[in-house]
């Protein structure tokens, strides 16, 4: 469908934005009382919240280099067959990238220390650093840097326990400080615990002034007016990539009448962030980088504002700044079409033109739930940091073919060595879950350059998953999909194959799931925002060109750009209850991204459509028994029996036939 021309030049009410400013940006000052001071339930609604992005640098390159005992002064890059994918700092001098071939980045820098990534060849239990491997028999093995990865997130859990941790992907997390810094705040300042008897409104009066911030030593503080403060307009963009030591540590550019409470809370988030990043160098040899500011989007683009090993804090007071000249089809939720649709609807590029149009003018145009794109242009940002539940995940083991596949008696070969992986990963995680199995084992297999087709089974409950286990549960779902035949009776050209156990949980965690829905006071909230979400991916949909296959752009995701060829593997899945296609986000469906993460990202999506489904059952019921009897139903504890025998359905089920 050919959008509508705009009702009225466009570019006649965006010229006007100097006006529009200040209002737009509202919602960053606001009083903060002694109420909000005290209330510990304020969610994302609380005017003191503090999130903060942690990204480790160069990160499987980082792995290598402490692994190895290799300097970390020196070049070094991890290969992936002839391919890059990660690039340490000192190797970057040399102007190598990860887009580059291995000869090329050896052209460059002679003296380079090249790894190659593990990988696991048939009959082997175990992946290794083996000479030479070889793409037409061996398969990667990321399994070194999820291990890294998780010691990473253990000790931010240690460092601190009040804290809600989001592991976003292998190698970033995203920390919610409220709860800490509001500790840390009562703690400091004592005389805040009580409402003085003469303040004039009670709890509901504000705060006394703030002390002033002593921000030396805490990190990069972005200036709230970054051309008055002497730094260059490279810091307008999304970050610089190199790092000057010299700009702006500590340095804050405007006078501290501006300070307020929030960025005290701000300043205690940098010193418990700069601990634990201090933590993490010492004790495992990483550095990292992290962005700080009021919520997830904008931590998340703080934390690249400056790399390596650096930490960047957002003030309220620099959002406007910092975002308005901002190219906006650069955010990551606005990268794929919705950014480039709004950019050719108002034929505008920044942040900044697009606050010229009022919130009725984009949701006449892109439905109501475009409410969210409005807020996100005005620093605004209401998900919640919440870790992700250990319930339905799923582990994925994928091989590009190089060769492809012509027989079917090609295929056990592949089965065994992705077998292997699987054993490995499920084992791993049982040393800390001993209850921990999957539910479902599929395989998954793409010939030319169709979609993958896969096949699932269930899968027992043994203690001991073997490879054997595995794969002979794989060569029968091998059977089912591909057959027996040879390329006479039906022509083969397979070029990936992919094992995946579904639903890995324990019925505990189940029940935690679920739980998580009834006991929280802020269901409501919980709801709207699912509500809203599935409303935003149901709207984006329709802005794909059906042509091409439906994409999405908002959702989970990483930082997308992975430079392998465009794999077949899907990018969407059809929900059987609402009939609606959701989608992958663009970052993690645009680029080759590993088909591993794509699956397993893809087993995400379906379960958070699965709760927001869940979530809109209970509100049904909630709204049509007037009392949460029914919920509390859900509530009781499964009978301890029913852990050691299968898990009897889906969540989802369970809560249906309640
Ligand atoms: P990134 O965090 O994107 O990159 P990085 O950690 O290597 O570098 P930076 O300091 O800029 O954050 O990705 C984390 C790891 O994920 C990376 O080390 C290797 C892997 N990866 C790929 O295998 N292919 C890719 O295209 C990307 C982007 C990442
Ligand atoms: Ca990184
Ligand atoms: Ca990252």
């Amino acid at each position: 469908m050919a959008p509508e021309p705009p009702s009225k030049p466009v570019s006649a009410v965006w010229k006007g934005k100097a006006k529009a400013t200040e209002a737009d940006f509202d919602d960053l000052n606001p009083v903060i009382t002694y109420r909000h001071l005290h209330s510990r339930n304020l969610g994302v609604k609380d005017p003191l919240r503090v999130v903060a992005l942690c990204d480790s640098d160069a990160f499987y390159a980082a792995c290598e280099q402490v692994r190895l005992g290799i300097d970390p002064l020196l070049p070094l890059v991890v290969q992936q067959w002839d391919s890059l994918i990660a690039v340490n700092y000192p190797a970057r001098k040399f102007g190598i990238t990860r887009m580059e071939k291995i000869k090329e980045a050896r052209k460059k820098c002679p003296e380079l220390v090249v790894v190659h990534v593990a990988t696991y060849r048939e009959g082997e239990k175990e992946p290794g650093y083996w000479e030479n491997p070889d793409t037409l028999t061996h398969k990667v093995s990321l399994d070194h840097y999820r291990r890294e990865s998780m010691k990473i997130i253990k000790i931010f859990q240690e460092g601190l326990p009040t804290g809600e941790i989001e592991k976003a992907s292998i190698d970033e997390a995203f920390i919610d400080f409220t709860r800490p810094v509001r500790d840390e705040i009562l703690h400091r300042y004592p005389h805040l615990a009580q409402v003085p008897p003469d303040a004039p409104n009670g709890a509901d009066s504000p705060l006394p002034p703030p002390p002033l911030i002593l921000w030396d030593g805490l990190g990069t503080v972005i200036p709230v007016n970054p051309l008055s403060s002497g730094s260059s307009t490279d810091k307008l963009d999304l970050g610089t990539q190199d790092s000057d030591p010299a700009s702006g540590d500590g340095v804050i550019d405007d006078d501290d009448e501006l300070t307020t409470w929030h960025d005290v809370a701000l300043s205690i988030a940098a010193e418990l962030m700069g601990k634990m990043r201090e933590d993490i160098r010492t004790k495992l040899g990483y550095t990292t980088s992290a962005g700080i500011a009021r919520n997830k989007f904008l931590a998340k683009l703080t934390a690249s504002y400056k790399k390596p090993n650096n930490q960047s804090i957002l003030r309220n007071a620099a959002i406007p700044n910092y975002l308005r000249p901002m190219p906006f089809q650069k955010i990551r939720f606005l990268g794929g079409k919705l950014g480039k649709a709004l950019a050719q609807e108002y034929d505008v590029s920044t942040v900044g033109d697009l606050l010229a149009i009022s919130l009725d003018e984009m949701q006449r145009k892109f439905g109501e739930n475009s409410v969210w794109v409005w807020e996100i242009l005005r620093g605004i940002d209401r998900s919640e940091v919440k870790e992700k539940s250990a319930v339905n995940k799923s582990m994925c083991a994928s091989k590009n073919l190089p060769q492809p596949i012509t027989k079917a008696s090609q295929g056990h070969h592949w089965i065994r060595v992705l077998a292997a992986e699987l054993a490995l990963r499920l084992n791993e995680a049982r040393e800390s879950n001993s209850g921990l199995w999957p539910k479902t084992i599929v395989l998954h297999v793409r010939q030319g350059y169709e979609t993958a087709r896969s096949k699932q089974a269930a899968f027992p409950f043994t203690r001991q998953v073997t490879v054997d286990l595995i794969a002979s549960a794989g060569d029968k779902l091998w059977k089912e999909l591909v057959g027996t035949g040879d390329a006479r009776t039906r022509p083969m050209n397979i070029n990936n194959v992919a094992l995946s156990f579904a639903g890995v949980g324990t019925m505990e965690a189940g029940q935690q799931g679920i739980e998580g829905f009834f006991t929280t006071r802020t269901l409501p909230d919980e709801l709207q925002r699912s509500a809203r979400e599935g409303g935003v991916k149901r709207k984006i949909d329709s802005l794909n060109d059906p042509a091409e296959g439906p994409r999405a752009n908002i959702g989970i995701g990483d930082d997308g750009g992975y430079s392998n060829a465009l794999a077949g593997i899907s990018t969407s899945f059809l929900c059987e209850r609402c009939g609606k296609r959701v989608n992958l986000p663009d970052s993690l469906s645009d680029a080759g991204i590993g088909d591993e993460v794509r699956i397993e990202a893809l087993e995400a999506l379906r379960v958070e459509h699965d709760d927001f489904h869940l979530a809109q059952q209970l509100a049904k019921q909630l709204a049509s028994n007037g009392s949460p009897q029914a919920i509390r139903a859900f509530d009781r504890p499964v009978q301890k029996k029913a852990k050691k025998q299968r898990a009897p359905e889906g969540i989802a089920k369970f809560l249906v036939r309640k």
